[in-house]
């Protein structure tokens, strides 16, 4: 018995990465890439495993992408088998996801399992229902799919075991295992619920884990095979670089039974740069470094793939921030790289200098000093530099005492009227962060008093200093290392 199938996951349709319109279109041009494949292989089946959609609540346009794709499968007779991911699974109040809308117009089949008083139900996939956690192919080939179950997917899969040895009837020819699921050891970041271990007893019963969660692809002992993401999700993917979808050639003849082809698809050129700031002295020599550097990076060919450029400025920053113009910097090499986006990531730290130290200090008397001079590091705090540290120092105090919240943001007023107010500042901080707002002193140039919206308006323009920083901050955890998947 021979079969061919595609084993994909993680295509995170509707994901608007930073915003943009062309990043949004990759993702189903990705999909569509790896559906075109798959027909013109044909392949017996598609596999889904899991994060189809980015989020749990997509918009039409999205819904529209995943429909006009899957059509393609259908009329070529190509069956799509899917697994619920954790980015689009619904909100416990609500009982069905968009996955369950395309299953029952019938553009893929939701293998699911199901839990009634404590037990697993590990039933055939029923036409009527459009429900069931497996389906039997021709020639005793067994689709079985497990949704992402999260922290309990150790205990799931301790239950399927014992599931599968109670099943009736002589074992498939050849079962494939369809999971969300990440698995320990493949990420450092990333915690995730299931061992090796807790899969093992699987071996017995399962000739192929087919994973999906973890956007790293990866492959072990000829049984359990992960793709990755098909489009870049995030940055840290990027050097992932075999990365797309497998294709397996099964037959039941041969030990192992599959044969599997990585395939990458073709995807959005990310390109990601490092760049170490330490030893220039001033914003100019940097940014003349840096766009020295990058021209001796980029080529036409580059160019023209209009990739999406991400710079990472690393090492000890020897002056603020602040100076440096963000972005100008993401509009210049967005220019050289003819790129469809230029992200700076900021991965600097403030350059390090001694602090003078006299002998005979109290503690409390080099705290002080240490929290003086960290705020100096600051050109723009440095007039204030005592205010500033007397707010610091309070503010640890209240909340080491046990301050009431109000309290504390009552004391935060002095903080709106220290940022407003360079001139008056230090007197108000000292006065007492404890002023109440509508006391603060005036703002320069500002005809009326200072109140909490020019606070907040201050606030405003420090982050709109740095376009570039806040737009990446919207990318959310895909970003960090909490949640990668
Ligand atoms: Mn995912």
């Amino acid at each position: 018995m021979t079969i061919r199938f595609v084993h994909a996951a993680d295509i995170h349709l509707g994901y608007r990465q930073y915003g943009s319109d062309q990043r949004y279109n990759d993702f189903a041009s990705a999909f569509q890439a790896l559906v075109d494949d798959t027909i013109a292989r044909d392949a017996d089946f598609l596999l889904l495993a899991g994060d189809l959609f980015h989020k749990r609540a997509i918009d039409p346009l999205t819904l529209l992408q995943a429909t006009l794709i899957l059509e393609d499968v259908k009329t070529a007779g190509i069956p799509v088998y899917a697994v619920q991911g954790n980015h689009e699974r619904p909100h416990y109040t609500e009982h069905t996801s968009w996955l369950d809308y395309l299953a029952e117009m019938g553009l893929l089949r939701l293998l699911t399992a199901r839990y009634r008083e404590g037990d697993i139900i590990v039933e055939p996939w029923d036409p009527d229902t459009k429900r069931g956690a497996y389906v039997d192919l021709p020639g005793g080939i067994r689709v079985i799919g497990l949704q992402y179950f999260g922290a309990t997917t150790s205990r799931v899969v301790g239950d399927l075991v014992g599931a599968l040895e109670e099943m009736p009837g002589p074992r498939p020819a050849y079962t494939i295992l369809m999971m969300h699921a990440g698995l320990q050891g493949i990420l450092d970041n990333y915690a995730a619920t299931l061992s090796r271990a807790q899969l093992e007893p699987l071996r017995s019963h399962v000739d192929y884990v087919a994973l999906g969660h973890i956007h790293k692809p990866f492959r072990q002992d000829d049984w359990i095979y992960n793709p990755g993401s098909p489009e870049t999700t995030g940055a840290n993917e990027v050097a992932w670089e075999d990365r797309g979808y497998l294709v397996v050639d099964v037959d039941t003849a041969r030990t192992p039974a599959h044969a599997v082809t990585t395939v990458q698809n073709p995807r959005r050129l990310f390109l990601r740069y490092p760049f170490a700031v330490d030893g220039y002295d001033t914003p100019e020599d940097l940014e003349a470094a840096l766009m020295r550097h990058l021209r001796t990076e980029v080529s036409d060919r580059i160019r023209d793939r209009k990739p999406v450029v991400e710079v990472e400025l690393r090492g000890a920053l020897p002056f603020s921030r602040a100076d440096l113009d963000i972005g100008r910097l993401e509009k210049e090499v967005t220019g050289l790289f003819d790129a469809i986006l230029c992200r700076f990531k900021d991965g600097t730290v403030p350059s390090e200098f001694d602090i003078e130290l006299s002998e005979n200090m109290t503690r409390a008397d080099l705290e002080r000093h240490v929290v003086r001079e960290l705020v100096e590091r600051d050109v723009r705090h440095r007039a204030q530099s005592e205010a500033w540290s007397d707010l610091i120092l309070r503010l640890k105090d209240m909340a080491l005492t046990g301050s009431a919240p109000q309290e504390i943001v009552e004391a935060l007023g002095g903080f709106a009227s220290l940022l407003a107010a360079p001139q008056n500042g230090e007197e108000a901080a000292q006065d007492g962060g404890d002023v109440p707002q509508q006391e603060q002193v005036p703002v320069d140039g500002a005809g009326d008093g200072a109140s909490a919206e020019d606070g907040a308006t201050a606030e405003d323009d420090a982050v709109a200093e740095q376009p570039g920083m806040s737009a990446l901050e919207g990318t959310g955890p895909l970003e960090g290392t909490g949640e990668p998947c």
